[in-house]
C-alpha cells in the first residue's frame, strides 16, 4: 500500500494538495484537499488495463471554474431546500440561494468549494486521508460553529470506505454525500445508458418541477425505477414515465434504503465487467445519471455530455427540514453526526 501527495494548485493563496492512494491490487484513488474531490479512481478492466472510471478535470482552475460537483463532498445539506429558508425551534434561517429561489448542495460555497485540512492515514491494512473543515456560524445562513471531518479509506480488499463525522455548538442541519460521477467503460469511452444499475429499494421520492421532494413516498412496482432486480439506466432515459422526463429524460431521484448496511447499491458495466458495491448506512441514495451534464465541455480524457456519468449520492432524504416524515437532518450540541459508505470494486461476469 502507498500514499503520495504533491501540490495540485492553489485556489485564493491556498495551496491545494492532491494524495493518491494506492492498493496492492491495482486500485489508485487520486483526491484533492479542495472539497476533498476525489479528482480520479484508477482500476483495469476485465483484460488488465487500467483505466479512470470516474469523471474529473486535469486542473484546480476547471475545478474552480465551473464543475458539477465533480468527486466533491456536499454540504452541510447536500440536495435542495426549498425557498433557501427553514425553521429551527423558533428561529428562521435564510440561506444562499444558489439555484433560482432554491438552496443547493449548501450554497454559494458549500463544502465542494473549501480547502481543507489534510492528515494522511496510513495502517497495516489501509492508506488514506482524513480531512476537516471548520464551517462558521452564519455560513451560507447556516447556525452554528461546525466541525467536519470526512475519512477516505483504501483497503487490500479493494473497498474505498468514506466516513463522516461532524459535531456542532449550536443546532443546525448536516446532511453530507459524496458526489462522485462514475463511469466504468473506462477513460469515459461509452456514456453510462448501458450501464447495469441494482438497488435493494422498493420505494423513491417523487420529485416537482424544480426537483425537490413532494412529500409523496411512491412504490417502484411497474415502473422504470424498479431496480431490485438490475436494470439498464437508458430505459429511464428513454422511458414516457412522468418523473424520469421532468429530471431531464433520466433520473435525479432519491431512492430509499434499509439502513442496515447490507450491499444495496450496484453499477456494472458488462463490456468492461467491472462493478461497483456500495453499502451505507444512510437512509438514501440519490441517483443522478448526469441529465444536466454541459455538453462539449473539455474534461479529462474527452468532452463532456449528457449521461456521460452516474452518481450515486449517499445520504439523508432531501429537504427533510420540510418534511416531517422524512428521518430528520437537524444536529445538536451534544450530538455526533456520522454516516459510511463503502465502495467495492471488481470485476465481475454479473451485476
Ligand atoms: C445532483 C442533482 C442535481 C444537480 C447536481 C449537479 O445531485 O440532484 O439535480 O444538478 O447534482
Amino acid at each position: 500500500m502507498k500514499i503520495s501527495s504533491k501540490v495540485f494548485g492553489e485556489v485564493n493563496n491556498q495551496v491545494v494538495h492532491s494524495y493518491t492512494l494506492q492498493n496492492n491490487k491495482n486500485i489508485e484513488i487520486t483526491c484533492l484537499t479542495y472539497g476533498c474531490i476525489i479528482s480520479d479512481i484508477r482500476m483495469p478492466n476485465s483484460k488488465g488495463e487500467m483505466e479512470s472510471i470516474v469523471l474529473g478535470f486535469d486542473t484546480i482552475e476547471d475545478y474552480i471554474a465551473d464543475s458539477p460537483y465533480f468527486g466533491a463532498i456536499v454540504g452541510r445539506v447536500a440536495g435542495r431546500i426549498k425557498e433557501g429558508t427553514f425553521q429551527l425551534d423558533n428561529q428562521i434561517y435564510n440561506l444562499n440561494k444558489n439555484e433560482g429561489k432554491n438552496h443547493l448542495h449548501g450554497g454559494t460555497e458549500g463544502f465542494s468549494h473549501k480547502v481543507w485540512e489534510a492528515t494522511p492515514v496510513e495502517n497495516e491494512d489501509s492508506v488514506g486521508v482524513s480531512f476537516t473543515y471548520v464551517s462558521k456560524d452564519g455560513e451560507e445562513g447556516y447556525p452554528g460553529n461546525l466541525l467536519v471531518k470526512v475519512t477516505y479509506l483504501l483497503n487490500n480488499n479493494n473497498e474505498l470506505t468514506i466516513s463522516y463525522e461532524g459535531s456542532t455548538d449550536q443546532k443546525t442541519l448536516v446532511n453530507l454525500t459524496n458526489h462522485t460521477y462514475f463511469n466504468l467503460s473506462g477513460n469515459i469511452k461509452r456514456p453510462v445508458l448501458d450501464h447495469v444499475l441494482k438497488i435493494d429499494s422498493s420505494k423513491f421520492l417523487e420529485l416537482d418541477a424544480s426537483l425537490l421532494p413532494t412529500g409523496e413516498i411512491v412504490s417502484v412496482d411497474h415502473t422504470p425505477f424498479d431496480f431490485r432486480e438490475g436494470r439498464v439506466i437508458r430505459e429511464g432515459a428513454e422511458s414516457d414515465n412522468l418523473q424520469n422526463i421532468l429530471v431531464g429524460k433520466g433520473y435525479d431521484h432519491p431512492f430509499l434504503l434499509g439502513a442496515n448496511n447490507q450491499q444495496q447499491v450496484s453499477l456494472y458495466d458488462p463490456v468492461s465487467k467491472r462493478k461497483v458495491d456500495i453499502s451505507t448506512d444512510q437512509p438514501a441514495v440519490v441517483v443522478y445519471t448526469g441529465n444536466q451534464l454541459t455538453e462539449n465541455v473539455e474534461i479529462r480524457g474527452g468532452t463532456s455530455q449528457k449521461y456521460l456519468g452516474i452518481c450515486l449520492e449517499t445520504q439523508g432524504l432531501p429537504d427533510a427540514v420540510h418534511h416531517k416524515h422524512f428521518p430528520s437532518c437537524e444536529l445538536n450540541p451534544n450530538e455526533t453526526y456520522k454516516a459510511i459508505t463503502r465502495y467495492t470494486f471488481s470485476i465481475s461476469e454479473t451485476i
